[in-house]
């Protein structure tokens, strides 16, 4: 254990746990504000912002890294140029978001939440639901969540669906090379791909269009992904029949518009939020972060 005055400085961005931030503060100085120029590491959540600019102001930085799996917010060309490694937290959360994609998926076709809302109101009066079993379902990104969402998935399905990079030889689903064709196919569409500029608002008025009346989008990825103001217009005239969102474009900002549709289940980015997920990508923050500083191989590098 390293005496205080060593303590390397480590900028804290959102997404750290207080257990996490606290085992952190035993081994750097913590900042939360204005990183200094002598801040050697940097901790931050999959949504994190770390550009250029600020890695400009950050000379000392050696490594970033995130609280989850995701890295859009992170300029990796700058990384690279710079020799800062990244590290995230695969694998310990995966489990975790193909649940709750699972949950959202059967809520919303349930209507579990409208109804629970009713109860609580006083009543008892029941709207058929429509049956969540026997469905098309359709996973955009078949990466280790993607994959995970499918093998739960499976039991409710008439039919998988998927789109990814490429085909995928080894799985029991149809590949759409194109989005468009993956929502006319199914009547559940599950998004899983990562966010970033390659897939910004791929989920547009289109492919809502393609998914049709009966049909139900799933976000356990990235708001950037969705067209906001697209699936709002779509959710209200019809176009299609409900969503399940744990992920918006500006969090956790959530239009107005979305908190006022019973066809709709809200979640607050909560993908990875079990205690036990959430000890497990904390515990690999750190292992990661010990590694790089007692100079042996990283657990998880991007
Ligand atoms: C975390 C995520 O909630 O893994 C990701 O990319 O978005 C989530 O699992 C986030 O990293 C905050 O820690």
């Amino acid at each position: 254990m390293t005496n205080e005055t060593s303590h390397p400085d480590l900028y804290l961005l959102a997404g750290a746990s207080p257990a996490l931030a606290a085992t952190l503060a035993e081994r750097f100085t913590l900042h939360r504000q204005t990183p200094p120029a002598t801040t050697r590491a940097i901790v931050g959540g999959g949504s994190s912002v770390v550009d250029a600019a600020l890695l400009d102001r950050l000379p000392a930085l050696e490594i970033v890294a995130i609280h989850g799996v995701g890295y859009d917010g992170i300029d990796l060309a700058a990384t690279r140029a710079r020799s800062i490694a990244v590290t995230t937290t695969p694998d310990v959360l995966t489990d975790d978001v193909a649940d709750l994609a699972i949950g959202l998926m059967l809520a919303v076709q349930r209507r579990i939440v409208a109804n629970d809302c009713a109860v609580r109101g006083g009543g008892w009066q029941v709207d058929p639901a429509r049956r969540a079993s026997g469905r098309r379902i359709g996973v955009f990104g078949l990466g280790r969540i993607g994959n995970a969402i499918a093998t739960r998935a499976a039991p409710f399905a008439s039919e998988l669906h998927y789109t990814a990079r490429s085909a995928k030889p080894n799985f029991a689903g149809v590949f759409h090379a194109d989005i468009a064709e993956l929502a006319a196919a199914c009547d559940v569409l599950v998004i899983a791909a990562p966010g970033g500029n390659a897939t910004s608002h791929i989920v547009d008025a289109t492919v809502l269009a393609a998914l049709g009346r009966d049909g139900i989008l799933v976000n356990i990825a990235r708001g950037s992904l969705i067209d906001e103001a697209a699936l709002i217009a779509a959710l209200e005239d019809g176009t299609i029949a409900g969503a399940g969102l744990d992920v918006f474009a500006d969090e956790p900002a959530v239009p107005d518009a979305l908190k006022t549709m019973g066809q709709v289940v809200l979640s607050p980015h909560q993908g990875s939020a079990t205690v036990d997920g959430r000890a497990a990508m904390a515990a690999l923050v750190v292992a990661n972060l010990d590694a790089h500083f007692a100079g042996t191989p990283l657990i998880t590098p991007l």
